[in-house]
């Protein structure tokens, strides 16, 4: 194990940081082979001005940078200015709110700001300043230093650096990496880490290992003298500009106002290119704006230089599942660089890193996503994007990469669509709001919620209900509409979502509904139950016709995915799953003799669940519905009309009902059969808010939002699918019987009109105790819901505490769980 040969291409501050965390943890056959000089090696870390901004929506990415920040400071690396981030918009001033309350949840100091507390902590500042989120433990990392003095950690352990070693191939043998070749050497690794910056996809060719990233040119200036500059470190997203000062008095802007300038990467040796001073005019203009001390001085040289840019924006860290022991550790910036060389060191040599790294896994991507026109297309937009106010729900760029069989029936519904792993996902259908003739809501207004809007400092701008609103539901609409609480949000948590919702919702635990569960990813697992039976909690060894909810863990205990196994045949299961990451977990441990094969994209899936569905089902299908027959989380196989199906008695959002599966070809004609039937039943077809609504009422945890690898069952409320008398399994031998000391804890809000959208802090007594993992109004309990992560020591039921929302607490008090239907007497009957 220590004596592992470890080759890391590329000395850039990742590649050192690595090396330091490798040799730190016993892993001292360590080669880095550089194709420049050292330090100032060439590629992007030569360049970097350095400026470290933890705050970020990302758990895992503002603790990669926190952890970033402590280590350059120990090392005499960073200077700990402070940063300042500044907003001339209402809507930014919102936003950096919203960052406060990120940076509270993730433990992260900091501090909203006046105009002139803006002003006294950066005096170039002008009049345009609304206010600012002053973060006082960021800062400048020198880069090159922090790269050397992690290398020279490094080789006193026993690593070895070469400069002036390009890597020009890399050794493959049976799907495992065996060693580099440089121009004359050849360098025998057991494992080969790829922190080749922006050259990523090139090295990773060598491997035919595919890197998404794409290398983007971004434009640095320096001022001519300004005079005293301020040494806190600024930033200006409403004009996509950054700025540092320099000992001599002058400043360093840099900007992502310019358009983008994708790079090919085959056609440069160096991360800088000259400058085009003609791109950098209106960024200088703005910035003239924000500092009119600028006014007076020039921009006196500049660069443009290239960096990584990702189709999420996220960094691309782990192995390779075509070639093994072929790692990436690239798309990194500086201000996460000794964060990641730690977590890529834990990971190969424990075996699992310390933080949930699923958003920065290289392997998250569906293989349409690794075509190079998205990488190309979403990259750029991440460029364009990189300081723009996002909201969690905004769709991406490329739309339509995936559509499922029933997406012409969705749009003549007026399915107004999201996007998840690369999916096109109603939210809900326009279509719904004519069961409500007097629709007695107007749709939110676009603007985002801000202080400055609102009347009342302190409240968020509200959609307003008509004065007609309490008749409305007599006022002759087919359904029902008189429910007006859920109704009137925000301008933020109103933003994708639809009034529509509550009514979808409410339609599903009264009548029936359809929902599109093909994006829910399927694998068939074809071979002996004990394959699955050692990688999962629970026990999957049950008479064929049953469905499971069981959990991967990995070898620490921590959820790696929380998963449906139904078994079709004696050695046949149809495996529900999270994602691909899950199908690399599988196919990592697959042994001889079993297959594991993704059937997503050949087959559609609906959630047909309400009251009614066995009513509506019943009569079209040759499979016995009833209770007796067909109970729950059972699986039959047989028609509905002419269309073979595979039916699940399982139901995310808490009602009677089935999930469905067929061949897409069949889709249509079995949304149509059901469609038709349902008619004189009212069926409506939901979509992802109500789906959202409902799975929260219900209490069901969505992996890698509600809970990740950091968590084990027990504290995530699932310890119902471990069965530890059910032979062994990874992870088991990790699980604590000790009680937690944090818990996965159900929150009922107070309804102020305001509903949180994940990852707000949760404040009691005035300190940040946990944050929000997801959120919905529930439209059954009339409140809405908040799950969030609490220490167990205040997650008892009846607890209040409150939620920071922009510049609110919202109120919330700790609930039993789960909200909706506790004794299971709508799913079982
Ligand atoms: P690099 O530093 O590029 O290192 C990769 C190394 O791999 C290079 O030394 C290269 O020579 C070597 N290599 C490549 N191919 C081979 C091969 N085949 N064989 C051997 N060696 C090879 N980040 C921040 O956090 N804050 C900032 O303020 C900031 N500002 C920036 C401003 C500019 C103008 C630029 C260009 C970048 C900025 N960044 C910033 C981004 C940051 O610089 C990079 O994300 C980071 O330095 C990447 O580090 P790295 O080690 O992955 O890549
Ligand atoms: N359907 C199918 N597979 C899936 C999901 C799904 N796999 C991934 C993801 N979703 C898994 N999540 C859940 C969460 C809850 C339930 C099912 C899948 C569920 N739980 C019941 C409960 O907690 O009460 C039953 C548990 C039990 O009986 O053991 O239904 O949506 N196919």
């Amino acid at each position: 194990m220590a004596s592992r040969k470890v080759v890391i291409v590329g000395a850039g501050i990742v590649g050192c940081a690595l090396a330091d965390e490798l040799t730190l943890r016993g892993l001292t056959n360590v080669t880095v082979l550089e194709q420049g000089p050292l330090y100032a090696t060439g590629g992007s870390s030569s360049h970097a001005p350095g400026l470290v901004f933890q705050t970020n929506p990302s758990r895992t990415m503002a603790r990669l940078a926190q952890y970033t920040v402590d280590k350059y400071v120990d090392l005499g690396c960073f200077d700990q200015v402070g940063s300042l981030e500044v907003a001339t918009t209402p809507a930014r001033l919102a936003e950096l709110h919203r960052r406060h309350g990120f940076a509270q949840s993730w433990g992260i100091s900091s501090g909203l700001l006046s105009p002139d507390e803006c002003r006294a902590l950066y005096p170039l500042l002008g009049e345009s300043v609304l206010g600012g989120l002053h973060v006082p433990g960021d800062g400048l990392a020198r880069a090159v230093p922090a790269g050397e003095a992690q290398a020279l950690r490094a080789q006193a352990r026993g690593a070895v650096f070469l400069p002036f070693h390009r890597v020009a191939s890399v050794a493959v043998e049976n799907g495992r990496v065996t060693g580099v070749q440089t121009s004359d050497t050849f360098f025998p690794a057991d494992i080969v880490v790829s922190c080749a910056g922006f050259w990523g996809p090139s090295v990773g060719a060598l491997a035919g290992v595919r890197i998404p990233l794409l290398p983007m040119a971004h434009q640095y200036a320096h001022t001519s003298a300004v005079g005293r500059t301020p040494s806190v470190i600024l930033r200006h997203q409403d004009q996509d500009l950054y700025f540092r000062s320099y000992p001599d008095g002058h400043l360093g802007v840099g900007s992502y106002l310019h358009p983008p300038m994708p790079i090919d990467v085959s056609a440069i040796e160096d991360s800088t290119l000259a400058f085009t001073p003609a791109d950098f005019a209106s960024s200088w203009a703005a910035a003239q704006d924000l500092l009119p001390a600028l006014r007076s001085s020039s921009v006196a040289s500049g660069f443009n230089g290239v960096f990584s840019f990702t189709p999420d924006g996220f960094p691309l860290l782990g192995e390779s599942p075509v070639v093994r022991g072929f790692w990436s550790a690239e798309a990194v910036w500086v201000t996460h660089s000794a964060g990641v060389g730690r977590v890529v060191a834990e990971w190969i040599v424990d075996g699992r890193p310390s933080l949930d790294l699923h958003e920065c896994d290289l392997n998250r991507f569906h293989e349409a996503q690794l075509s190079p026109a998205y990488v190309h297309e979403r990259s750029v937009r991440s460029f364009v994007e990189v300081y723009d106010i996002l909201h969690p729900l905004d769709p991406p760029s490329v739309r339509d990469v995936r559509t499922s069989a029933f997406h012409p029936r969705q749009v003549a519904l007026g399915a107004v669509f999201g996007e998840g792993a690369g999916w096109e996902r109603p939210l809900w259908y326009e279509s719904t709001s004519a069961l409500c003739s007097a629709h007695p809501y107007s749709p939110p207004s676009q603007n985002v919620l801000t202080s400055a809007d609102a009347s009342d400092a302190t409240a968020p701008s509200t959609t307003k209900a008509p004065p007609n609103a309490e008749t409305a539901g007599q006022a002759g609409g087919e359904y029902e509409c008189a429910e007006q609480r859920g109704l009137v949000r925000d301008s933020w948590s109103g933003r994708h979502w639809s009034p529509v919702a509550a009514t979808e919702a409410r339609v599903t635990r009264e009548r029936v509904a359809l929902y599109d569960m093909t994006p829910l990813m399927r694998l068939e697992v074809v071979g002996p139950v004990s394959f699955l039976q050692g990688l999962t909690t629970n026990n999957v060894d049950k008479p064929v016709g049953t469905v499971v909810y069981t959990l991967l863990l990995d070898e620490g205990g921590g959820i790696l995915s929380d998963i449906t196994v139904a078994r079709l045949a004696e050695d046949r299961f149809q495996v529900g799953v999270n994602g691909m990451l899950d199908l690399h977990w599988l196919r990592r441990h697959v042994p001889a003799g079993v297959s594991v094969r993704d059937i997503t994209g050949g087959t559609c899936g609906l959630g047909v669940w309400g009251p009614l569905a066995r009513d509506l089902v019943a009569p079209l299908t040759d499979i016995d519905v009833s209770h007796r027959a067909f109970g729950y989380f059972k699986a039959r196989q047989g028609h509905i009309g002419t269309v073979p199906v595979t039916m699940l008695r399982v139901s995310y959002v808490g009602e009677l009902g089935w999930e469905v599966y067929a061949s897409a070809d069949q889709g249509l004609k079995l949304w149509d059969t059901l469609w038709a039937a349902g008619q004189e039943l009212g069926i409506i077809a939901g979509g992802r808010a109500a789906f959202n609504s409902l799975r929260l009422e219900k209490g069901y945890r969505l992996w890698g939002t509600d809970m990740t690898p950091e968590d084990d069952p027990y504290q995530s409320g699932l310890g119902f699918a471990v069965r530890l008398d059910a032979g062994d399994f990874v992870g088991r031998a990790a699980l604590s019987a000790d009680e937690p000391t944090r818990k996965l804890t159900c929150l009922v809000l107070d309804d102020e009109g305001c509903v949180p959208m994940g990852k707000e802090p949760i404040v009691v007594s005035g300190t940040a105790v946990g944050f929000v993992t997801s959120a919905a109004y529930g439209h059954t309990i009339g409140s809405p819901i908040a799950y969030g992560w609490l220490p167990t020591s205040v997650a008892t039921p009846g607890t209040r505490v409150q939620i920071g929302y922009f510049d609110r607490l919202l109120s919330a008090t700790v609930a039993e769980e789960p909200l909706v239907d506790p004794k299971m007497e709508r799913i079982r009957r």
